[in-house]
This record gives C-alpha cells, structure tokens and sequence, in this order.
C-alpha cells in the first residue's frame, strides 16, 4: 500500500446548511485536484451523467479523476477503500449529516494514511441565530459551530448587510472560528498541511502559527484579513511586501485589534507573519486566517 497521506477535511453545519452545495462547488473546480468525497447518500450530490465514468457499487468514478463514495458499510471500510486507491486521489472531503457532530467524524482523520487538514462548518445565516435558541435543535448547532476551525456563511445573497452583521457578531460569542461569507475559493477550505509552521508559543499553550508568503500583497487583501480576524488573535508580527509600497518591505504589527503598518527598518525581511492566539483556539483558524492574505483578489 502506498505512503501517501490523503489530507482529510470535514464539513459540517445543520440541516439544509449549503454542505452538499459546497462539495458540488468543489467537484466542479479543476484547481484542486483529484477529490474523493464522502457522502451518506448519492442522492444529494448532483453529479452531471457527462462526467461519470463508472459506478460500482459505493464508488463514482468521475471523469476528473474524483470519485464520491456513499457511506453505506460504514466510516472504516469507506476509509480503508479509498486508501487503497490513494494514488489517484489527492484529498477527502466528508459530508457530516445535518445532525451529526463534525468533531467526532474528523476523528477518523487521525486514521493511518490520512492526516486531518480541518473542520469546516455551514451556518445558514438567516436561520442560525433563531434555531440555536430552539429547545430541540439549538444545544446541536451551537456544538456543531463549536467544533469549526472555519465557518461559512450561506444564504447571505437574501440578507441585509446588517442582518449578516449580527449573525457575524454573535458568531465570535459561539466560536473563536474565522467566519467568512460564502461563496468562497477552495484554496480557503484546503490547504493546512501544507502551510507554515505551527508550534507553541508559550508554555501556557498560546497558539503560534508563522506563514511565509510567496508574493506581494495588495492592501485590499489586508483590509479583509483584518476585518475578518478570529477573537482568540492576540498578537501578529511580521514584514509584508506591499504591491502599493514597493519601495520597502513593510513592518505589521497587530495587538489585539490594533494594526499598525510602517516601512521596515530591517535589512532583508521575509515576507511572513506569525500570528499568536489564546490558548484554546484551533490552530487551523489561525492558519487559515493568515492565508486569507495570500488568496487572489
Ligand atoms: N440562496 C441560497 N441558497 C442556498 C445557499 N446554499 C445552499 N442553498 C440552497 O439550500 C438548499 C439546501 O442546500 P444543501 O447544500 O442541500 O444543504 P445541506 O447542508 O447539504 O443539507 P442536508 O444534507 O440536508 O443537511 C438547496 O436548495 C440549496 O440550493 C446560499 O448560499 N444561498
Ligand atoms: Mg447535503
């Protein structure tokens, strides 16, 4: 069996959330790569008759090189299934049912072969404040939002600014998660195994996370790196190359929500920050939040 290890993201979020819309988004995209995805049921991926090549059993075979398994025998043999083809798949998406609890099925990301790059949690925005006060459904939400490294936020397009604002207000009280409206890049869902290094700050478990950018950066990407920082962020430090400020490479410096940007007094500095938040907060976000930086505008 190969050595290949397949990163293992999960996405999670109540009923009716957008989760099956989001992997759809992804099987369509040719810049990520060759996906296997895990679904309960075939019946909620809406895969063109065109790109199937084959279906056998449990198994699409899509003719993008992705394949979408059902879980019918369960998460063990799904898993020890598409190991053994992981030479032609390049990552795995699970979709967790709309009551399942995301934490626990990324536990599977740990199984041998995979490695876990994250949780990614739908909210549906104009339902989500509502029904995580329902006496039924609301203790599943607020676990499921809990457990996110980054939530996204869907149905924003029949919103009102302010009306996503307070979803987005009351969202850093749930989680220390970044929240990102949706639609977004899959370059923002994936990616973590393979960005920066994360190591502990302090021995009081504070979470560091340093990432060394391959390019400038227009200030507009600063602007909504800044906006969309997780509440566990204490400190970012670091030197940027600005597209707008060519002439010197430019010091960052954030405490708390303060920014602070000035031309660099250093002779060669990296293009990179490292990003320091409390104890606590899931590494991933702080990774994914300073990859917003590096995303295309
Ligand atoms: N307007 C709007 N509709 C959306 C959005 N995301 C999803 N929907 C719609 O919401 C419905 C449910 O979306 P799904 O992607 O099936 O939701 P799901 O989370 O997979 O649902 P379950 O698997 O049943 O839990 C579909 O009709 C989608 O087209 C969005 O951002 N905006
Ligand atoms: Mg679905």
């Amino acid at each position: 069996m190969s050595e290949k290890v397949l990163p293992f993201t999960v996405i999670g979020g109540y009923l009716g959330a957008g989760k099956t819309t989001l992997i759809n988004s992804l099987l369509s995209d040719s810049t990520i790569g060759r996906l296997a995805i895990v679904v309960n049921d075939f019946g909620e991926i809406n895969i063109d008759e065109s790109l199937i090549l084959s279906h056998d059993g449990d198994t699409i075979s899509l003719t993008n090189g992705c394949i979408c398994c059902s879980l019918t025998d369960g998460f063990a043999e799904t898993l020890t299934q598409i190991r053994g083809r992981s030479n032609d798949i390049d990552r795995v998406i699970i979709e967790v049912s709309g009551v399942g609890e995301p934490r626990k099925i990324a536990q599977w990301g740990h199984t041998p072969g995979y490695s876990l790059d994250g949780v990614v949690v739908l909210v549906d925005t104009s339902t989500v404040i509502e029904r995580s006060k329902d006496s039924y459904v609301g203790e599943t939400i607020c676990s499921q939002i809990a457990a996110a490294d980054l939530i996204l936020l869907s149905r924003c397009d029949l919103l009102e600014e302010d009306e996503i604002r307070s979803v987005e207000h009351w969202l850093k009280e749930e989680s220390s998660a970044m929240a990102l409206r949706g639609p977004i890049s899959a370059s923002m869902l994936f990616g973590l195994e393979e960005i920066g290094t994360e190591k502990n700050f302090s021995s009081l478990d504070h979470v560091s996370a340093t990432l060394e950018f391959p390019a400038s950066i227009d200030l507009a990407a600063i602007d909504i790196w800044e906006k969309s920082r997780p509440s566990g962020i204490v400190r970012v430090k670091g030197f940027l190359s600005i597209n707008e400020r060519p002439e010197n490479s430019t010091e960052i410096q954030m405490c708390g929500p303060n920014l602070t940007m000035r031309a660099s007094q250093s002779d060669s500095p990296k293009n990179a920050l490292v990003a320091i938040a409390t104890p606590g907060t899931p590494k991933a976000s702080v990774i994914k939040w300073l990859n917003l930086l590096s995303l295309p505008n």
